[in-house]
């Protein structure tokens, strides 16, 4: 067994993982990520494609903004269509000049990778075994294996980045951790293809056939998405199958401009709300959708993350060079604050644009759902204020102030 010694030990080097330490190394606080997979397999991941402003602001704090300043799209608003009818919900007069930036997160977590191997700060990539232990006590380690050779990680403090099918949600006992969740009755049937995108700022389209969202990733590149059936695959979509059904539901006259063209990459991914309470469990903090999971609906699954790296961040930083330890006990509290208010914005979002008519899930029946969410959408489309409320959120809440 090989030991090691670090500051902060980091499990996962997703965007949470990855941000953090690279935030982390940039105030001299010493980090290790352990991550499951290889390097090439997280960098070719495709998610999120829309940063708050706040995430943009830790970016650059990191130090690796430079391309998503140069690649990346400034939106100062976006669509939201209803039955064919357009609403623009202008983020710049809403917000006070807020606005959101259009930068993939495969490319974010491209430039962190680049930023944290140029840096020559250290990921175990493919470790297997991974485990936590101690977390409860001031001397915490982590236990791993890679390439056969076995390793123990002692640490000050444990970040678990290791996404929704993690090791350290679960390192929490049940009986001490809650958990809240809502699966949604209908996943997103995801497109990326190499076509020009449908429009100049996203539509989030509601129609009778299912939703739908005009996305993108550059000038060049486009992200789509449509509502299906939990029950759909994948496999039973051709491409013409997908354009033809997303024309269908986008507004007439946007549909007629869509360039379609060969998928790069199709897949389904179910929508669920998700919270672990607590967030910490003595030196562990679990951060991004190690602890939390929003649908997509409200662009925020990244953004939130991103919240919680820049708190634990600070936290960290108070607590080695303010010698104030006791400022760790706040992380959970400070946390679920945003977290709650951004799981409220994204399952309100999904619930007002989604079609719910088959819903067998809830007690309110399907239809008399959908008629009550087709009259919170007008009357949220039909007033500035309701417009306002929209944008606020979209542009993201205050972080969590330390
Ligand atoms: P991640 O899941 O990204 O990263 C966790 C990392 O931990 C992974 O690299 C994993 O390999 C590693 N890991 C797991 N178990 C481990 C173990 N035992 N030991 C070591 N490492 C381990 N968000 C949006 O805002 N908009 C979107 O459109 C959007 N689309 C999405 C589509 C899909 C299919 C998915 C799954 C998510 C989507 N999200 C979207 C949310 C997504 O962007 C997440 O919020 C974001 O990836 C969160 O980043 P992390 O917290 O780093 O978790
Ligand atoms: C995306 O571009 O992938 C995207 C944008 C906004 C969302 C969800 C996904 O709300």
């Amino acid at each position: 067994m090989q030991s090691l010694k670090t500051k902060v030990a980091i499990i996962g080097a997703g965007p949470s993982g990855l941000l953090l330490g690279q935030l982390l190394a940039k105030q001299g606080i010493d980090n290790i990520i352990i991550e499951r997979v290889s390097a090439d397999y997280v960098a070719s991941r495709i998610r999120a494609g829309i940063l708050e402003q706040g995430t943009v602001d830790l970016l650059e704090e990191a130090g690796v903004s430079e391309r998503m300043h140069a690649e990346g799209h400034v939106h100062t608003g976006f669509e939201i269509a209803h039955f064919g009818k357009r609403y623009r919900i202008d983020l710049d007069k809403y917000t006070g000049g807020k606005s959101v930036m259009c930068y993939g997160q495969t490319e974010i977590t491209q430039d962190l990778m680049a930023a944290r191997s140029e840096k020559a700060l250290v990921t175990y990539y493919e470790s297997s075994n991974v485990v936590l232990n101690d977390a409860k006590t001031d001397n915490p380690f982590v236990t791993f294996e890679q390439d056969g050779q076995q390793y123990k990680l002692e640490c000050d403090y444990i970040a678990g980045c290791d996404g929704f099918h993690g090791v350290s949600r679960q390192t929490i006992p049940k009986e001490q951790r809650t958990e809240f969740e809502r699966v949604y009755p209908f996943g997103w049937l995801g497109v990326l293809s190499d076509t020009p995108p449908v429009h100049d700022e996203l539509i989030y389209a509601k129609h009778e056939r299912g939703f739908a969202l005009a996305s993108m990733r550059s000038p060049t590149r486009s992200r789509y998405y449509i509502q299906v059936p939990t029950t759909e695959k994948v496999e039973n979509w051709s491409d013409d199958a997908f354009w033809d059904e997303l024309k269908k539901r986008l507004p007439g006259e946007v549909a007629e401009r869509l360039v379609t063209g060969p998928s790069i990459e199709k897949s389904i991914a179910p929508l669920r709300s998700f919270v672990c309470e607590p967030m910490q469990y003595g030196r562990l903090y679990l951060v991004g959708d190690a602890a939390h999971i929003v649908p997509p609906t409200g662009a925020k699954g990244l953004n939130l993350a991103a919240s919680d790296v820049g708190l634990l961040y600070k936290l960290l930083c108070k607590c080695y060079q303010q010698n104030q330890p006791q400022a760790m006990q706040s992380y959970s509290e400070l946390a679920l604050k945003r977290v709650w208010q951004t799981e409220r914005f994204s399952w309100w979002m999904s619930n007002m644009l989604h079609d719910y008519r088959d819903d067998k899930t809830s007690a309110t029946d399907g239809l008399t759902f959908e008629r009550f969410m087709n009259a919170e959408l007008e009357f949220y489309m039909s007033r500035d204020d309701g417009l306002r409320i929209i944008a606020e959120q979209y542009v993201g809440l205050p972080h969590p102030l330390v």
